[in-house]
């Protein structure tokens, strides 16, 4: 019989506040997939009339997502604080409840572009230690602005034909199944490893005319094929949600881009460092693959604000390798 979440985590941490932060996660996720499942039946399809510190139109279920993390989980008296792609400024735990050692950061559902087209969407979180924890120290922006490598845990949970969560501890990375019909999570994944090779990528083709110019040469390099000078065939595939293409690539390699362009060129990236890239990379790290913006390791990336965007470049280490010397010419 398959270990279910409750058993993997009383083996394997003992830590009592970050199993029952983890799940009283899960917990909520379950009932994030419901809604999600939902869908027009619940009403919860569409767009809200606000947009978030991204500038981007927030979808009903960004708002309902974020909020039933935050109420699903700052009461449990395991963490100090939480951030949000959903929320402009930090949530510090309100005196009502008790603070613990953790913070908690997350994208309360990936791909939201994916969700009123019924294509899979997740949840992306990030576990940090609280650093004043001990001295009952209010909690600041500062305190989350931690390289990925001081991540406790990490992971993503994805909403898909099957609900799955997949986690690092810092110890590889294991995949567990939702029993929709008993609300249990089974570990079906005891552990995901990245081939180091890969013949598909996963990138927007549409901004190619913004990248720079090593970037597109690498991708004009993989569509010339077995007779280009990387001699592979390449395929591609873009889902629009990271959760999605980086579930892929951990199940059978592959690379997934989303390198700088200059369409903003203030903005380093698209994508937000401390609570997309960040436990992607250390998930992606965790089962043998790398992870980079083309100048550094993300795990390596310090911090300076909690919505910082990155360019990433993640997957089967020799073709990220392969993507560096490219970028490096
Ligand atoms: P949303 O959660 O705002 O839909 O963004 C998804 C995402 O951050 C990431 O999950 C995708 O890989 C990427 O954006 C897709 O971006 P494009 O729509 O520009 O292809």
């Amino acid at each position: 019989m398959n270990l279910t979440l409750s058993q993997y985590l009383h083996q394997h941490t003992n830590d009592p506040s970050l199993k029952e932060l983890l799940q009283q996660l899960c917990h909520t996720c379950t009932m994030i997939a419901h809604a999600v499942s939902k869908g027009a039946l619940s009403g919860v399809l569409g767009s809200t009339t606000h947009e978030n510190v991204q500038g981007e139109v927030q979808k009903k279920l960004d708002v309902i997502s974020n909020q039933m993390l935050l109420e699903g989980l700052e009461w449990t008296g395991t963490l100090s604080g939480m951030a949000s792609e959903e929320m402009d400024e930090i949530y510090p735990i309100s005196s009502s409840y008790q603070k613990g050692p953790y913070l908690l950061l997350f994208d309360p559902l990936d791909g939201s572009s994916n969700i009123d087209v019924n294509v899979s969407i997740g949840t992306i979180f990030s576990i940090l230690k609280a650093p004043h924890h001990a001295d009952h120290q209010a909690i600041t922006e500062k305190d989350f602005l931690q390289k990925g490598r001081e991540q406790i845990a990490a992971g993503y949970v994805i909403y898909g034909p099957q609900t799955m969560l997949v986690m690092t501890l810092g110890k590889g990375v294991v995949g567990f199944t939702l029993d929709r019909d008993t609300a249990t999570w089974y570990l079906t994944v005891p552990e995901f490893k990245i081939p180091s090779t890969t013949k598909e990528f996963a990138i927007n083709m549409s901004n190619m005319r913004h990248w720079e110019p090593n970037m597109r040469a690498y991708i004009e390099d993989c569509l010339a094929g077995e007779t280009g000078p990387l001699k592979k065939n390449y395929n591609m595939r873009w889902i629009a949600a990271m959760v999605t293409d980086v579930h892929r690539i951990l199940n059978r390699g592959g690379v997934f881009a989303y390198p700088w362009d200059a369409r903003e060129p203030g903005k380093a990236g698209k994508l937000r460092l401390m609570y997309e890239a960040n436990p992607m990379s250390f998930l992606v790290e965790q089962a043998g693959g790398k992870s980079i913006t083309g100048k550094e390791n993300i795990l390596d990336i310090e911090p300076e604000k909690i919505h910082q965007r990155v360019p990433v470049i993640l997957g089967s280490a020799q073709e990220v390798d392969c993507i560096q010397e490219y970028l490096n010419r």
